[in-house]
């Protein structure tokens, strides 16, 4: 099993235009982030490439990870660390045969079926969630909850990453779950100081 991470930050320039992918993945992994997720759904994918080389650049002397979402194809320009998949985007085990077994593969899921498909894909971590509600994502599934943590976690013998309406005050219960680390939009990229924020998360999560 590969080492992954605890704290991931997705990166966001639709909730807040203050700063950039690259400006924000400098400062989550100053505030202690070790996943940095590209997660852009519009523009073109020239400009997708360009702004995730930049962010492997970043990633790389800071000694992060970068994983891409959604973009197989984007991951693999920038030589970036992994990919995040959802159950409708590029199909888990030809991304795994694709990147091979080396790479960094992450799947969503929102409940125990989707879960099972990304054991079966071959996934290093399961994105699971919403487990709280959030704002952040407009067709996000029904919200899981902890319950939804616990039996993920029991059940795939798979690092869980939580995600969804996770904030400082909700990471130490969401890690008693179960869960081997979180993923967060708004509590970092939408906070006044993205680096302050991810250090305050990282301090509640590891208690
Ligand atoms: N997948 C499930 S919930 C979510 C994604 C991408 C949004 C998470 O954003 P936030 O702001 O941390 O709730
Ligand atoms: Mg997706």
């Amino acid at each position: 099993m590969k080492n992954i991470d605890r704290l991931h930050v997705l990166t966001d320039t639709e909730l807040q235009q203050r700063y950039s992918h690259e400006e924000l993945a400098q400062l989550a992994i100053a505030g202690g982030a070790g996943v940095i997720q590209f997660r852009q759904k519009l523009g073109s994918t020239r400009q997708m490439i360009e702004t995730a080389r930049h962010m492997q650049a970043i990633c790389r002397r800071q000694k992060a990870k970068l994983i891409i979402n959604d973009r197989l194809d984007v991951a693999l320009a920038a030589e970036a660390d992994g990919v995040h998949l959802g159950q409708d985007d590029f199909p888990l085990a030809l991304a795994r045969e694709i990147m091979g077994p080396d790479k960094i593969i992450g799947g969503s899921a929102s409940n125990m079926d989707q879960a099972g498909i990304c054991l079966a894909g071959g996934v290093d971590y399961i994105g699971l969630g919403p487990v709280y509600p959030t704002t952040s994502k407009a067709d996000a599934n029904p919200v899981g909850g902890l319950d939804m943590v616990r039996r993920v976690s029991r059940e795939f013998g798979l690092p869980v990453i939580a995600i969804g309406g996770i904030n400082a005050a909700r990471a130490a219960e969401v890690m008693q779950a179960g869960a081997h680390g979180m993923a967060v939009i708004s509590a970092v990229c939408c906070q006044a100081d993205p680096q302050k924020a991810a250090a305050q998360l990282l301090r509640a999560m590891l208690g």
